[in-house]
């Protein structure tokens, strides 16, 4: 009973706490006023706004939220249940396509790429059908950057949480949103994502800057005319010496101009002049990163991938893979219509040589003409056309939360990224990346939730498996990319089941004598190590599983580039996912005897070096 009425006590704290979003950010609205306002731009008169008792969520108050959940509260800690279930059925299908006026056979979802955006709301429940129409290839959905808080077994991850999905087969993902802000969906089965195995996804809540309208989401992504399960083996057996081939083109909301400019189409968005709308930009690349930037409009940066952000003013910003901001965009300038740009960036993996367009139009401007001359900005150059780096010191969360600095961080601490060209039992040459000096292999039919259903702990060493048994204990990784086992580039590094802390980053070695920022430093599913230089991240463990870490550089982590946290192992068995678990391997097993294909590479490698 006290136990319960101290957590009553301590729920109502954080409510509390969280109600009362701190000022520096809303200019929040009483009723009236925000009638008479007909946007929240600067321009239009623009009364003092105050939010009103139950703190509701609206153009004015986007910090509040309701129920006394806000932008203040910590969801890593307290999250709404609305005990809403929102339902989407994906099905994922061959098809012939023309996205850029090139034609060729993709995986799509519901015959349409990218595939539907999943919208929700804080606290709701989930519930994605997802049934795999194709004939030879298994599929799985990860939901990219939700946590699934002890729900690990709906990650996705083909080999890791689950069997693959069978061909004709359909798996029921279901998870609870304990975060917001946009993200994406995609295939974690092999490459399979770049043939087009995508979506986006929004899950709506508080904000830390004011807008009248949301544009929603705007994936932006290299795009190959090859498929990726032609590219993959060639790039795996040393077919492209100097590194992945170049994509042939960009789409930036699933669509573009082919090369030429003479078929396709530009992606074109209506905007109204005197309006502040919220733009989210998501990076779902295989190889490129981007820079990207409106001409003659500033981006306000509100979220680092699902993270609030203190606002800040840019006019390009980099976007690594699997990145995400969200950006507010204020139409304030003339009426016309403007070229939106994406540079890849030579100083990055990129090799694409191409900038890709996209046109904002205002309302009024002619709704079919391209930009005139007049109105373009130059692109970034010099030291700014190559800096592949996250802007880490702009990136300020905007619930403070520290990392404990009592600790010196052991070598044991240190994960090497390198490169290596083997041999494998056929005396076929394979490329591998590794990590820790193992290129992670998984086998779909054995996915680690099985060793841990099983209690076996014999872990293939091709696993690269670091148990994590601690509970609620910070970890804390240096991810090393050694100059002389690694070419110089740099990889964007993902994190299943958490938002890590980014400590730090930079070029060399590092060896604690480099500045770490505790205090309340970045905090995101996906940060960029720097070309032979190191990024030093943290996170508690407080949520029982098995969580990749791999370069979503697609062809890097089919070259094994990539190791799972076990995390809390003990308490997995206890999370009562083991029935629907069993299930998917049943049907993976049936297919997979007779199955045409096999797997190629890391799952995530070639089978026959599996062991390795
Ligand atoms: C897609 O369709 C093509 C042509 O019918 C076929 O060759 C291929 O195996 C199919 N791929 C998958 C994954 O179902
Ligand atoms: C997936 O299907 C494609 C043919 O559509 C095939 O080339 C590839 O090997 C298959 N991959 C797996 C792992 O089944
Ligand atoms: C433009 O590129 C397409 C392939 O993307 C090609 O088929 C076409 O011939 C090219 N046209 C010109 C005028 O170069
Ligand atoms: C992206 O494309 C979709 C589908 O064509 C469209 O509904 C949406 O408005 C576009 N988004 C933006 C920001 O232009
Ligand atoms: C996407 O990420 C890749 C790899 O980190 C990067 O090369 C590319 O520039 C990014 N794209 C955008 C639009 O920022
Ligand atoms: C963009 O931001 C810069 C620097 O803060 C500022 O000088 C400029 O006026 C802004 N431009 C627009 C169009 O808001
Ligand atoms: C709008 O742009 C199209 C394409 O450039 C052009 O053909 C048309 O004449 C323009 N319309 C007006 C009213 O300027
Ligand atoms: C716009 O600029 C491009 C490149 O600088 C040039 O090739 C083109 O002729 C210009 N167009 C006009 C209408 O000035
Ligand atoms: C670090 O400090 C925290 C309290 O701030 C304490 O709980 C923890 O035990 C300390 N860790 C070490 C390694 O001293
Ligand atoms: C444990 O896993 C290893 C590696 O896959 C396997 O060889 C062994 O047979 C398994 N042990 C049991 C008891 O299942
Ligand atoms: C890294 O690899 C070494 C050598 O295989 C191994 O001893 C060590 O435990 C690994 N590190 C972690 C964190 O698992
Ligand atoms: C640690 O690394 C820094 C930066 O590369 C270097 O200046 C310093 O000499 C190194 N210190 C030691 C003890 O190796
Ligand atoms: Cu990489």
């Amino acid at each position: 009973m006290l136990l319960f009425l101290s957590l009553v006590l301590l729920s109502l704290h954080q409510a509390l706490a969280a109600y009362i979003p701190t000022a520096e950010l809303v200019q929040i609205n009483d009723g009236l006023a925000r009638r008479q306002a007909s946007s929240t731009s600067s321009t239009s008169p623009s009364p003092t706004q105050k939010a009103d008792s139950q703190c509701t969520h609206g153009p004015f108050t986007r910090a509040c939220w309701g129920n006394g959940y806000s932008i203040a509260t910590n969801y890593d800690a307290v999250w709404p249940n609305t005990g809403k279930v929102v339902e989407y059925f994906l099905d994922i299908q061959n098809a012939s396509m023309s996205l850029d006026g090139f034609s060729r056979q993709l995986y799509v979802i519901n015959g349409q790429f990218p595939g539907p955006t999943i919208t929700a709301n804080w606290g709701d429940t989930l519930r994605i059908h997802v049934k795999n129409s194709l004939t030879t290839n298994g599929t799985g959905i990860h939901w990219h950057g939700l946590r699934q808080w002890k729900t690990n077994h709906m990650d996705g991850t083909g080999g890791v949480t689950e069997c693959p999905i069978a061909p004709g087969q359909s798996r029921t993902y279901e998870f609870l949103c304990t975060q917001f802000g946009t993200t994406w969906y995609h295939s974690h089965f092999s490459s399979q994502y770049t043939d087009g195995v995508v979506g986006t996804m929004i899950i709506n809540g508080p904000a830390t800057s004011n807008y009248d309208l949301d544009l929603g989401a705007f994936p932006i992504t290299d795009y190959y005319h090859r498929p990726a399960f032609e590219l993959g083996p060639l790039i795996q057996n040393g077919g492209f010496p100097r590194g992945p081939p170049a994509g042939d083109n960009i789409l930036i909301n699933g669509t573009n101009v082919n090369l030429n400019g003479t078929q396709g189409r530009y992606s074109r968005t209506t905007i109204t002049k005197g309006k502040k709308y919220r733009l989210r930009l998501i990076n779902t690349s295989t190889n490129d990163n981007f820079k990207v930037s409106l001409d003659g409009h500033n981006f306000t940066v509100i979220t680092a991938d699902f993270v609030p952000v203190k606002p800040f003013t840019t006019q390009w910003l980099f976007l690594g893979i699997g990145e995400r901001h969200d950006v507010i965009v204020e139409a304030n300038q003339p009426i016309d219509n403007y070229w939106f740009h994406v540079v890849p960036i030579t100083g990055c993996s990129s090799n694409l040589n191409k900038n890709a367009l996209a046109i904002f139009s205002y309302t009024g401007a002619n709704s079919t003409g391209l930009p005139s001359n007049a109105t373009r900005s130059n692109a970034p150059s010099g030291a700014a056309a190559s800096d592949c780096n996250d802007p880490n010191d702009k990136l300020i969360p905007y619930v403070k939360l520290d990392v404990p600095s009592n600790y010196t961080i052991p070598a044991s601490s240190r994960l090497d990224v390198g490169f290596a060209i083997v041999q494998n039992t056929a005396q076929q040459t394979l490329f591998q990346w590794n990590l820790n000096f193992t290129a992670m292999s998984v086998e779909w039919d054995r996915p680690t939730l099985e060793y841990v259903f099983n209690k076996n702990t014999t872990y293939p060493p091709a696993m690269n498996l670091i148990t994590l048994p601690g509970k609620n204990t910070w970890s804390y990784w240096v991810i090393q990319a050694v100059p002389t086992i690694a070419p110089p580039i740099p990889h964007p590094i993902h994190l299943h089941g958490h938002d890590f802390y980014v400590l730090g980053a930079g070029t060399g070695i590092y060896n604690n004598s480099q500045t770490l920022n505790y205090k309340n430093p970045p905090r995101r599913d996906v940060a960029m190590l720097p070309a032979s230089g190191y990024l030093v991240i943290a996170f508690i463990t407080d949520n029982p599983g098995a969580w990749l870490m791999h370069c979503h550089i697609a062809w890097h982590v089919g070259l094994g580039l990539a190791a799972q946290f076990l995390e809390q192992a003990d308490q997995i068995p206890s999370l009562g996912i083991g029935q629907e678990f069993q299930q998917g391997c049943s049907a993976w097993d049936t297919y997979s005897q007779n199955a045409i294909f096999h797997q190629e590479d890391s799952g995530l490698r070639r089978r026959e070096i599996a062991g390795y």
